[in-house]
């Protein structure tokens, strides 16, 4: 006989689950209890958004659920934050919910929410767990649901009372994970396409990638010599020093790539939606009926005709895709098009040459440039949203899979807590959180959690004072007429110090390499505060320029 906590945290074991992350609460008691007699790593955070946002990102650097607990009603809607983070993304995660007991329900008892009504529309599956001897049934279709198909959050909600009872359950096992594979036919077909087109592209997203099937897309790309883009904040999925590479599809695309897309005969668009950001606001590709021959490969059948009509409609995840394109080659000599793959890399190339000089003193191109000429190529970078991630996603040169983590979604917050996250599981690598002011203080709390764990991540904050993402926006549609985007910050470096941290404050470019490496020698988690101008609030325009057109 086992308690209901007990054969949860049974069924994690038997999954193979190696940590998770919570903010405790009175409605799951036992199977924190149950979690004392186990290896898991739990990690405590100060905040349910962080946690479950640090859920998101193992889910998302290992392809296995990421796993986070919560309580009920605040806690829960606290973590819904992360929730939608991951249903977007299309991330692999379980979040386990604490419940009122069965016998209090649908009367609005203490903190009671019913979540199959509530979180329907940001996880993927919402179930509630009645029957302790069904916790096994449970969870198990939780792991296959996270990580099929389209992978996403589901959410299980744990009634108090049923995880006290006594019951016998069969012995746990693990799940076991749904491959898809593209049909021998389909392979064939892409083959014809590929060889009666004149200006393909292909361009890379969502997940279910992994670094074998990154270097075995890589390989292909080669052969063909076709251009490869990477859909927005995606960028880990090709090599951005690749030859082959054409740059980032994106917020705030190089025009020319734009171009590029708009003007090709064939889009192999691989794992991702092409939703509303990497699809210039759907310009680059028509809805239903796209001027390119439109091959779309996604894991889950049902996003194949949603949006966009394929003329090869190829239900496989990436990873499955990927392994079936060995049998597919080029006829001998250069394809056609090598000329305008190479012509596409060196228009990235420039594209990604931040500038040397903007307003103020402190210049975030020499810095973006510093940064990559000092850190190693499997260095992960986290962000949230906001201008400042443009820094980023338009000058870093990312080079491996593994190495970002970072939202489609567009939510702020969401750095701090990756980079506690990526830390964890990568010990032996950098990781770089970039945060706006506004950004870091969303989730800034979890900085507290870097150092209960002594996590020696290294946060920026690109500090203007501003919502500086909305004033731009604001001052292009509404002029002069600033509301509700000014800031009233702390020190940032007494606040890294108070936590018990390293700070830097960097209020001049050429300060920013010694504190940089002063932050990196100190091995503690460590927040270097740089003061930039509000008018630097895009890489080219300032905030005045916008203001007045
Ligand atoms: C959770 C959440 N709330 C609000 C927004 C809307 N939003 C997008 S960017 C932004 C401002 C970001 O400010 P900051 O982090 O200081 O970066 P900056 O744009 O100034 O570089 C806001 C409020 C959002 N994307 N996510």
């Amino acid at each position: 006989m086992k308690t209901g906590g007990q054969l949860i945290v049974e069924a994690l074991v038997a999954n193979g689950v190696k940590r998770i992350s919570c903010v405790p609460g009175e409605s799951y008691l036992a199977v924190l209890d149950a979690l004392h007699d186990t290896d898991i790593d739990v990690v405590v955070c100060r905040q349910e958004g962080g946690a479950a946002m640090m859920a998101d990102c193992w889910g998302r650097l290992t392809g296995e659920p990421g796993i986070c607990m919560v309580t009920r009603g605040p806690g829960a809607t606290n973590a819904s934050a992360g929730l939608h983070v991951a249903r977007q993304d299309s991330i692999p995660m379980i979040l386990f919910i604490g419940q009122v007991q069965r016998d209090a329900r649908e009367r609005e008892a203490f903190q009671e929410i019913e979540y199959r009504r509530a979180f329907t529309e940001v996880a993927k599956w919402v179930g509630e767990i009645d029957d302790p001897a069904r916790i096994p049934e449970f969870v198990t279709r939780a792991f296959a649901v996270a990580t099929s198909g389209r992978p996403g959050p589901v959410v299980l909600t744990l009634p108090e009372d049923m995880l006290t009872e006594s019951t016998e359950a069969p012995p746990a096992r693990a799940y076991q994970p749904v491959e898809s594979h593209p049909g021998r036919g389909q392979v064939a077909r892409l083959k014809e396409l590929l060889a009666a087109a004149k200006r393909p592209i292909a361009i890379l997203g969502g997940t279910r990638w992994s670094a074998e099937s990154v270097t075995e897309f890589q390989r292909f790309a080669e052969r063909w010599r076709l251009p490869v883009g990477c859909s927005f904040r995606r960028q880990m999925l090709f090599d951005h020093f690749n030859p082959l590479y054409a740059g980032d599809v994106g917020i705030g695309i190089n025009p020319a790539l734009a171009k590029e897309i708009k003007e090709a005969d064939l889009v192999l668009l691989v794992g991702g939606r092409f939703s509303e950001m990497p699809s210039s606001s759907y310009t680059l590709i028509d809805v239903p009926y796209p001027r390119q021959t439109l091959v779309h490969v996604h894991p889950d059948p049902a996003e194949l005709g949603r949006v966009y009509r394929p003329d090869l409609a190829i239900a496989a995840s990436p990873r499955d895709f990927v392994a079936a394109l060995d049998d597919i080659r080029p006829a001998d000599g250069e394809p056609a098009w090598s000329a305008r793959t190479a012509a596409m890399h060196e228009a990235y190339l420039k594209w990604s040459t931040p500038p040397e000089k903007g307003p103020g003193d402190v210049q975030m191109g020499p810095i973006m440039n510093w940064i990559e000429a000092n850190t190693a190529p499997d260095t992960i970078f986290t962000n949230g949203a906001g201008n400042y991630a443009t820094w980023v996603h338009r000058f870093h040169r990312f080079r491996r899979y593994g190495t970002q983590a970072a939202p489609a979604s567009g939510s702020m917050g969401y750095g701090l807590p990756a980079a506690v996250a990526a830390k964890q599981l990568h010990p032996e690598r950098e990781v770089i959180c970039f945060a706006g002011d506004g950004c870091f203080l969303m989730h800034g709390q979890e900085f507290a959690t870097a150092i209960r764990y002594q996590l020696p991540i290294i946060v920026l904050v690109i500090n203007n004072g501003i919502y500086g993402t909305i004033r731009m926006h604001q001052e292009r549609e509404y002029p002069g007429r600033v509301s509700a985007t000014d800031l009233t910050n702390p020190d940032f470096a007494a606040l890294a110090r108070a936590y018990g941290g390293h700070g830097e404050t960097v209020e001049r470019t050429e300060e920013f390499a010694d504190a940089f490496l002063r932050a990196r020698a100190s091995g503690k988690p460590a927040i270097i505060e740089i003061k930039l101008d509000p008018e630097a609030i895009t890489p080219t325009r300032t905030l005045s320029e916008i203001r007045n057109g």
